[in-house]
């Protein structure tokens, strides 16, 4: 029993908000010490140990700037593997550094470390993410769903609306008339979610390290592995004011609301409750994720450039998908027995033995293959109500789509009903930004679709949310030499293989081909 209560406290959403802006100088590169370790806390009335870094839950804040280097040395003090990626960070010429398990590395194992070296380059605001494997290890050993979230949090606390939460509530405060920056990171795991301030509003400036087109609105949607910068301006009579996040409903959600307070400073009489936002939308509320989502636009100006290619050499057409494969006996907890599993165009990831990153670098066969598919294997209604719980199975491979250096790539992610699986899935790409050109509802039309781009003002993000049973069309320079990972960042999907990964050939220089590796690499 105590164990399964303890997997489902690991299950706490995360809803990160850094309203602090510091920065860090220096010439040679500075280096810090993150220890990971079991650190006890409490939530929700009972207490467990969590894995932290340096012992804080969320952890510490990075303070860079563009351009800067930092070295993080990793000290894995935990009971289970674990490697960093720097989310949101191209890291170019420097796969080596950028995470993930088995794609560009082994592993760190218990006792173990690992020194990343992490190159800001354009970004505006990035942040880093501990992939703790333990979480979903029950789901994925029956096959079946994942518990939900017991609570979301902000900034490590559920809020008021939840059992013995109330004395930790994230306070922000903050004085009339000023205006202030909101990073609001969504690392939920496996939501989408609605974000507001009561009777404020909010101005989204920037984006997944990028600025956009200032957005005047009461509420946003950020989907797992987003980011946004926000002003919020001190405007309203000096009060209590909730800031509330709840999920935008996938196939199964959590329908608990976490709170912060925003609270003046001054002297006035504080209500016994603050006000509510009445403007967050509800769970279901599809219409205001697209109302939101369209209005993103790159900022475009002459210092912030689009560079969004007109031209495409490589061309990918990639279905989501939800499927299930056969278990033994039909034993496992997943639809009619069997296990559920997650592709991309029907292709569902396997972890390799050995990272694919040094397979590629010293040419070790056996790790991978290079025939990622560029279209689905099969064409049929992807959207439709009805659709055979077999029109797909998933086969299981390390599969990886190989770029030109400095090709244009241009992706369409088409969502799928496939087992009735249709939800809003959040795509990230690492080592590069991407432009969302183009998205729209039910099959994508290569013939009148493409003619609805943007290619004028396109936001450059990492993160798209694909539409719930639709598409949406993304587009890139592969400018960055290196293996990169691709993947749905709701983390139940990503176990179940709906990732694969880039390989960008180097260019004709040293200074376009990937790195040296680190003296010391882990083994697997
Ligand atoms: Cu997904």
């Amino acid at each position: 029993m105590e164990l399964k209560k303890s997997l489902k406290l690991e299950l706490l959403g995360l809803f990160l908000l850094n309203a602090f802006v510091l920065s860090m100088a220096g010439k040679t590169i500075p280096s810090i010490d993150f220890v990971l370790k079991e650190t006890k806390y409490t939530r929700l009335c009972s207490s467990k140990k969590i894995l932290t870094v340096n012992g804080l839950f969320p952890g510490p804040t990075l303070y860079v700037r563009r351009g800067d280097r930092l070295i993080v040395n990793v000290h894995n003090q935990g009971n289970y593997n674990v490697t960093i990626h720097w989310h949101g960070v191209k890291q170019p010429r420097n796969p080596w550094s950028d995470g993930p398990n088995y794609v560009t590395q082994c592993p760190i194992k218990p006792g173990a470390n690992f020194s990343y070296e992490i190159i800001f380059s354009t970004e505006e605001a990035s942040w880093f993410k501990g992939d703790v494997m333990e979480i979903i290890q029950t789901a994925l050993a029956n096959g079946g769903e994942p518990n939900v979230s017991d609570a979301f949090t902000i900034n490590g606390q559920p809020g008021d609306l939840y059992n013995c939460s109330k004395p930790g509530t994230f306070n922000v405060l903050v004085n009339y008339g000023k205006r202030y920056l909101l990073r609001v990171i969504n690392s939920v795991m496996n939501e989408e979610m609605f974000f507001a301030i009561a009777q404020h509003n909010l101005t989204v400036v920037g984006m997944d390290g990028a600025y956009i087109k200032p957005i005047e609105t009461d509420y946003i949607m950020i989907t797992p592995g987003q980011t946004m910068d926000i002003l919020l301006t001190a405007n309203k009579s000096p009060s209590h004011y909730y800031m509330a996040g709840r999920a935008y409903a996938g196939a199964v959600y959590d329908n608990t609301t976490t709170t912060a307070i925003v609270k003046y400073i001054g002297n006035y009489t504080a209500p016994s409750m603050p006000s509510f936002p009445d403007n967050l939308p509800n769970f279901t509320d599809i219409d205001a994720v697209t109302n939101f989502t369209n209005r993103i636009r790159a900022l475009a100006s002459k210092d912030y450039p689009v560079e969004v290619p007109q031209k495409v050499d490589t061309r990918l057409y990639i279905t989501i998908s939800m499927g299930s494969i056969p278990c033994v006996n039909d034993s496992c907890d997943g639809p009619n027995g069997a296990r559920l599993a997650a592709s991309l165009n029907n292709m569902s990831f396997v972890e390799p033995a050995e990272d694919i990153l040094l397979a590629y670098y010293r040419k070790i066969r056996g790790i991978y293959t290079t025939n990622f598919p560029s279209v689905p294997p099969d064409f049929f209604n992807f959207t439709s109500d009805d659709l055979p719980d077999n029109v797909y199975t998933p086969l299981k491979a390390t599969k990886v789509k190989v770029l030109e250096f400095n090709s244009s790539v241009e992706i369409v992610f088409q969502g799928t009903n496939v087992l009735n699986g249709a939800e809003n899935h959040p795509m990230h790409l690492h080592g590069n930004s991407f432009y969302h050109v183009g998205s729209g509802f039910g099959n994508f039309d290569n013939e009148t679709d493409p003619k609805g781009y943007n290619l004028i003002d396109p936001p450059e993000i990492n993160t798209v949310g694909v539409p719930t049973n639709g598409w949406a069309a993304i587009r890139f320079r592969a400018d960055n030499p290196g293996v990169w990972f691709m993947h749905c960042h709701l983390e139940r999907h990503a176990s179940w293989g709906m990732d694969t990964a880039f390989i960008v050939k180097n260019g004709a220089t040293r200074l376009t081909s990937i790195r040296q590796p680190p003296r010391h690499l882990n083994p697997c």
